[in-house]
């Protein structure tokens, strides 16, 4: 009888354990679902460029972030359980520069360098 008690209780703490993996691992861990975005910015320099950039990899969720200092068009890649194109947008407004039709928070913008201001260069 005592041995029908343990196995059981072992029997039980299977079930439970099971029971409570199978529920929580698909939280703890998403599946990531990436998505890319293409953001116009109002970036001048290289200087910008590895500002954002840096800003960008740091947030949670975004994978890739690459700005072309030629046409100023950063492409960001991003999961899209985690984010949305305008978090990443207010990620770059909240730097200092325009992300498409958003304006830059002035005083992140105030605080960059003069070069790195619209017409600095
Ligand atoms: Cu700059």
């Amino acid at each position: 009888m005592k041995v029908f008690q343990i196995l059981l209780v072992f029997l039980l703490a299977i079930i439970t354990y099971s029971f409570v993996g199978a529920k929580t691992f698909p939280q703890a861990n998403p599946k990531p679902k990436w998505k890319t975005v293409v953001i116009q910015t109002s970036a001048q320099c290289g200087m910008c460029k590895e500002r954002i950039e840096g800003a960008l990899s740091n947030t949670a969720g975004i994978r890739f972030a690459n700005l072309n200092l030629g046409n100023k068009k950063m492409t960001v890649k991003y999961d899209s359980r985690q984010l949305t194109a305008d978090k990443v947008r207010e990620v770059i407004v909240n730097t200092g520069y325009n992300a498409d039709t958003q304006v830059a928070n002035p005083e992140a913008y105030q605080n960059l360098p003069a070069c790195c201001k619209i017409g600095g260069h």
